[in-house]
């Protein structure tokens, strides 16, 4: 870079890639007969069944895979600022998938597999340097984000017509589309009821305007929870569904790198997080679940949980709804909801270390090379955004799961360590 003197360096990487999948079953271009594990009998004896592999597809093909980098490296003032950037995209296409096509039933075949959908993926990383010195304060700041997230770019599906019908069709397809088609859409939507709080009266049950159960409410206990009707018909169906939330692995990953030095003291941290991921609050750890086998969530079902008063009523209001039980058993509203599937963000202090040197003149009289005192913690800082459930889960182990259940996760261990290095 003539001319300017910032700049120490600038690389501009691109790439373009096309590959073959060929992650697929053998033989689906051949049409042929398979044997059953299953028999049948004829004239007392028992025979093996063959049956027909269906239709066969002679011109599948591998599935395709189109990858599309740029990149963009940097350094300045002398490595005081750098900087790595890279944007993907990423396609794949003819992926394989069995025909929705409107085949009368007794065609009497089975369709072969073609190689009909396509999605993809889009996302960046990008990594800073820092490094810098303040007085005698010499530091050193490393922060990253990465994010990526996928769609269905075309989906072999039932999309019903919205043109060339009547009105009311065309408005109840239209429905039916919003909630199941994948075509367009991200591939990490979770779908579940926009929540109200929970009924805390007989009285507010009855008077309720809205039929939750589709029995006129009949069916409705105190501590339901009250599903928003998004269409405003009065019933509670899967037109109400709305999206709550994203998968559970996350889109969006952080961290950073912090390294102090003053005179003899040094401090260094990792920050770190993620955000774009739902975590559900279900399953035989969740808040709902009384079953006697909650591993994590004990102390936190019986601290938010209401209870009844001897009218049926909730006397003392919590976050939770009182247990009930429904011939016996514990009965969980475990229905996909924003209740019980929160949109989580978290930050967490993973690692800090703190560590004194002692002087040089120091530890030469001792006839050692090096004398250094340090404390070392893990995990001891999260700040996040689960509300309630905040302090009871580990918003880093259930980002892991790929539903983002929190079934028997094991959070992460807080250490704190302290000792002396002595380098002779
Ligand atoms: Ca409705």
């Amino acid at each position: 870079m003539q001319g300017s003197s910032s700049w120490n360096n600038l690389k501009l990487r691109m790439s373009y890639g096309v590959m073959g999948n060929d992650g697929v079953s053998n033989f689906d271009y051949l049409t042929g007969y398979n044997i059953s594990s299953g028999f049948y009998l004829f004239n007392g004896q028992p025979y093996p069944i063959i049956s027909s592999a269906g239709l066969a597809n002679r011109l599948i093909s591998w599935e395709t895979m189109k990858i599309a980098n740029i990149g963009l490296d940097g350094t300045l003032w002398d490595g005081g600022l750098g900087f790595e950037l890279d944007v993907f995209y990423r396609l794949r296409e003819d992926i394989l998938a069995l025909p929705d096509s409107d085949i009368p039933f007794h065609f009497g075949a089975s369709l072969p597999r073609t190689n009909l959908n396509s999605r993809d993926n889009r996302g960046f990383d990008l990594m800073l340097k820092h490094k810098g010195k303040i007085g005698n304060l010499s530091y050193s700041i490393n922060p990253m984000v990465s994010y990526s997230r996928g769609k269905f770019v075309k989906w072999e599906e039932n999309i019903l017509p919205t043109v060339g019908v009547d009105e009311a069709t065309a408005l109840a397809n239209a429905e039916y589309n919003r909630r199941y088609v994948l075509t367009g859409n991200w591939d990490d939507r979770q779908w579940g009821y926009e929540t109200n709080g929970f009924f805390t009266k007989q009285a507010d049950i009855d008077n309720h305007p809205v039929d939750i159960d589709g029995a006129g409410n009949a069916t409705m206990i105190v501590g339901n929870l009250i599903k928003v009707d998004q269409n405003g018909d009065n019933l509670i169906d899967w037109r109400d569904q709305v999206v709550i939330g994203q998968g559970g692995l996350p889109k969006w990953n952080y961290s950073t790198n912090m390294s102090f030095k003053l005179k003899n003291w040094s401090l260094d941290m990792l920050w770190q997080g993620a955000t774009g991921y739902s975590i559900t609050f279900g399953g035989s750890s969740g808040p709902w679940s009384h079953s006697g086998h909650q591993s994590v969530a004990k102390v936190f079902a019986f601290e938010n949980r209401s209870t009844l008063a001897a009218n049926g009523d909730i006397d003392i209001l919590r976050k939770f709804p009182p247990v009930f039980t429904t011939g016996g058993a514990p009965e969980i509203d475990n229905t996909a909801s924003d209740f019980n599937r929160v949109d989580a963000m978290y930050v967490r202090l993973k690692t800090i270390n703190l560590a004194y040197n002692l002087n040089k003149s120091f530890t030469d009289r001792l006839g050692l090379d090096s004398v250094q005192l340090y404390v070392a913690a893990s995990n001891i800082l999260t700040f996040d955004n689960l509300g309630v459930y905040s302090g009871f889960y580990d918003p880093e182990i259930v980002s892991g799961t790929a539903g983002g259940g929190v079934d028997r996760a094991y959070p992460n261990n807080k250490t704190v360590t302290t000792g002396i290095r002595i380098g002779f």
